[in-house]
Parts: structure tokens; C-alpha cells; sequence
């Protein structure tokens, strides 16, 4: 069962459209709010939230529970709310010319219901619970208020910066737009370590400003633990997609030169949005072992 109970919050220093006032709160177990938190971590629109939005939109939102066979979202009807998944098979299906297609499956994860909220258009595809599920639901107010909001701020401020990197010119706007809500930007000072030689680590780096030098340990002097500038990552190019390639520990060390901007993307966003750029990063990845034969003499790392 699910209560609510409405909030009054007092509005000093609030501005207007904070959304505050359309909050409603559902109050959660410390159970729920893990699992919430966990699954807000994997939807990338939640991404620009700042942390008071973020406990706003987590406060309202509240578990729904769907049988089997019953539809959460059905096409042609107006947008009411979003879902994220907590748990359980969804299928979203698109009924053209009078046959119906599954366009999208959600397994146990994923996001719905945003399009209808962001371009007040009818529902795209009908949603079904292909077995019993559990779904968290954010009002359509919310979402538009803060969550949309917010993503397009981000969107804007990284549309401009992402134009340097040449890879993304794979990606469609929509494409473009889903990474965009997933980075986080990254500041470093001229020296700083980025990540070190052997760590166990999956994040991918778009160079926005600086540059970025990559050392490896000198594999023909191992005792000696010096480090040999390997090459550098000038601004529009990306680096540290090896350790997730190949599901490696890095192959080498990143150090920042002058101040460096960077644009972090997780894993989970990296392996769901980046499928476009993966021939090209493999393909380049292959140019790395020339190099590495002739000044380490092998391949072997
Ligand atoms: P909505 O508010 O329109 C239905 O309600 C939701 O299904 C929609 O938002 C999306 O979140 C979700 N086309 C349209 N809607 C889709 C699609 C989709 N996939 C998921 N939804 N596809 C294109 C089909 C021609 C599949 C794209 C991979
Ligand atoms: P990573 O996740 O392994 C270190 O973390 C990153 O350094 C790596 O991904 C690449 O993005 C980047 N060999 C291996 N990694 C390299 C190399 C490289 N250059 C950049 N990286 N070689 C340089 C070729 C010009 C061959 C080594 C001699």
C-alpha cells in the first residue's frame, strides 16, 4: 500500500518553478529509497539533477506494482507519468497499420513515458508488463518541472563542448542528446593523476579543454618504476575505452597537462550509448600495438 502525504514548504529563498510546490511526498522504507537510488542512478535524464532536485524528485515518487499482461502506458493517450523499472519485463509495442510490433524490451531496467512529457504528443507505443513488475512513477509535473529542465540545461551547456569530439560525430542528435545527460564534467589541475596504470576502472574520457599525457610503466627496466610518456590526448579526443574493450585493468597511467576539462561517462551509459563508436574505438585501439612492440620489444604487458 502506498500513502501520501502533501508537503507545505515554507518559500523563502525559494524562486519560482522550483518545483517544490508540486511535490507531494510518498514516504519510503530504507529498503525502497536503495533500490530508488539505485535505479535514479542508472537514468541518465536524473543526471543533471543537483542534489536538492534529486531528493525532491525521489521524495514524490512512488512503487507501483504491475500483473502481468497489463499495460502501464497505452498508445494515443495523453501523457500522465514516467517510470523508471525496478523490476520485471516490459515491452514496448507500436500498433501500425492495424499489426503490432515490440519495438523495445526492458529487462529488470530502463526508463519510459518520457516522450509523450517532452513534446506533448500522444503516446508513442503502449507499455505491458510481460511478467508481474514493480515500476517507480514520477508525475508528469515533476518530470517536466525539474527533471526536464534540468536535462536541458545540461544538454545545452554540452552540445556546445561535445562539438570537439570527433567520435560522437557517429551519433544522431538523439544519440547525441542520451550521452549528453549521462557525462559528468571533470576538472584537474596541471600534474594531477587522472587514473593510474593497473587500476581496476571503467570510465570513458572525452578531452573538452587541456590535454591529457598517457605514461606507462617502463616494462624493459621493472624495478625501476619509472614511467615513460607513452603519448598525449589533445582536446576532441577520448582515452580509457581500452580497460573496457577488453574488460582490462587500464594499460596505463593519465596525467592532466595544464587545467584540464573532461567529460567522464560512466560504464553503464558507455556499454547502453556508445554501440555506434565501438568499431571505431576497437579499430583504433589495434594502432596502439605497433607502438607498443617497438618500445617494449612485445606485447606482452
Ligand atoms: P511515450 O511517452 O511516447 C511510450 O510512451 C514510451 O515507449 C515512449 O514514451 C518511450 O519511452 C518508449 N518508439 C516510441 N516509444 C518508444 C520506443 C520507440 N521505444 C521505447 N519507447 N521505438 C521506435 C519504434 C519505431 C524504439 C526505439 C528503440
Ligand atoms: P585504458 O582504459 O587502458 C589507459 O587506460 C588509456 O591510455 C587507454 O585506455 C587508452 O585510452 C590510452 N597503449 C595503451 N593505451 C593507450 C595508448 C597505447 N595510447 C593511449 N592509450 N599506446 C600508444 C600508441 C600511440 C601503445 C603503447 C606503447
Amino acid at each position: 500500500s502506498i500513502s501520501a502525504e502533501a508537503c507545505n514548504f515554507d518559500s523563502d529563498g525559494e524562486e519560482e518553478g522550483s518545483g517544490k510546490d508540486l511535490v507531494v511526498k510518498h514516504p519510503k522504507s530504507d529498503e525502497q529509497l536503495a533500490r530508488l537510488n539505485s535505479a535514479i542512478t542508472k537514468t541518465f535524464v536524473f543526471k543533471a539533477l543537483n542534489d536538492e532536485q534529486r531528493e525532491l524528485v525521489i521524495d514524490s515518487m512512488y512503487e507501483k506494482c504491475v500483473a502481468k499482461g497489463n499495460d502501464v502506458i497505452r498508445q494515443g493517450d495523453d501523457g500522465d507519468n514516467f517510470y523508471i523499472v525496478d523490476a520485471g519485463i516490459f515491452e514496448a509495442i507500436v500498433k501500425r497499420d492495424g499489426k503490432s510490433e515490440v519495438v523495445f524490451k526492458y529487462d529488470n531496467s530502463g526508463s519510459f513515458g518520457e516522450l509523450a512529457l517532452m513534446y506533448n504528443t500522444p503516446r508513442s507505443a503502449t507499455v505491458r508488463a510481460s511478467t508481474d513488475g514493480v515500476l517507480w512513477t514520477l508525475s508528469g509535473e515533476m518530470f517536466r518541472q525539474i527533471v526536464l529542465k534540468a536535462a536541458r540545461k545540461k544538454r545545452e551547456e554540452f552540445r556546445k563542448l561535445l562539438q570537439s569530439v570527433t567520435i560522437l560525430k557517429e551519433l544522431s542528435t538523439y544519440e547525441l542528446e542520451n550521452v549528453a545527460d549521462a557525462l559528468i564534467l571533470k576538472k584537474y589541475k596541471n600534474g594531477e593523476c587522472i587514473f593510474k596504470e593497473g587500476d581496476q576502472a571503467y570510465e570513458l574520457y572525452f578531452v573538452l579543454a587541456g590535454a591529457v599525457e598517457i605514461r606507462m610503466l617502463d616494462k624493459s627496466n621493472r624495478q625501476s618504476g619509472q614511467q615513460v610518456k607513452i603519448t598525449e590526448c589533445p582536446v576532441g579526443s577520448y582515452f580509457g575505452e581500452l580497460a573496457w574493450l577488453k574488460k582490462d585493468p587500464r594499460a596505463a597511467s593519465a596525467y592532466a597537462l595544464g587545467n584540464v576539462t573532461l567529460a567522464e561517462l560512466d560504464v553503464y551509459a558507455f556499454e547502453r550509448l556508445l554501440g555506434p563508436c565501438r568499431e571505431i574505438m576497437e579499430r583504433n585501439a589495434k594502432a596502439y600495438e605497433k607502438p607498443l612492440i617497438e618500445k617494449f620489444g612485445s606485447l606482452a604487458m
